[in-house]
């Protein structure tokens, strides 16, 4: 299944105004199954540890307060050349650089608060599909 797999989280923004049917619709119109999904209020502790990556990053702070404001929906998703089709399908991380048509563009508030994380390598959406699900949710 590696290459096929990747983790998008609709985040509490969009959650919040209830767009989180909306953007897994336009998931499936670009040809992404959903294996797995649930809607999870993430604790600080859990965001930290997701976003530990950025944690030398200036927004960092930011981004955990936002992650952790509200419930957000993590999906497993499986498509052929899942990664690299699911970054260009959400568009860049400011929605006022994103192109017509993506997800961000169409949805997101700003750069902070936009709408939709996606995995951006075959190993992170190893490592971020496993921080939500059990494979046996999503492996099959
Ligand atoms: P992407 O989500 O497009 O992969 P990254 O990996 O650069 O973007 O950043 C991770 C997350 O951190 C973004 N989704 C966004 O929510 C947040 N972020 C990135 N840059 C900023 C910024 N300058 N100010 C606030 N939040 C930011």
């Amino acid at each position: 299944m590696a290459g096929h797999l990747t983790l998008a989280i609709v985040k509490p923004d969009a959650y919040a105004s209830r767009k989180a049917g909306l953007i897994i619709a336009h998931l499936e119109r670009e040809g992404f199954t959903v294996l797995a999904a649930q809607v999870k209020h993430l604790t600080r502790a859990e965001a930290g540890a997701f976003y530990d990556v950025h944690k030398e990053r200036p927004f960092y702070g930011e981004l955990v307060e936002f992650m952790t404001s509200g419930p957000c929906v993590p999906l497993v998703l499986h498509r052929e050349d899942a990664v690299a089709h699911l970054r260009t399908v959400i568009g860049a991380t400011d929605p006022k650089e994103a192109a017509e048509g993506t997800i961000r563009k169409l949805h997101a508030e700003s750069k902070g608060r936009n709408a939709i994380h996606a995995s951006d390598s075959d190993d992170n959406a190893a490592r971020e599909t496993r921080f939500f699900f059990a494979e046996t949710q999503f492996l099959r």
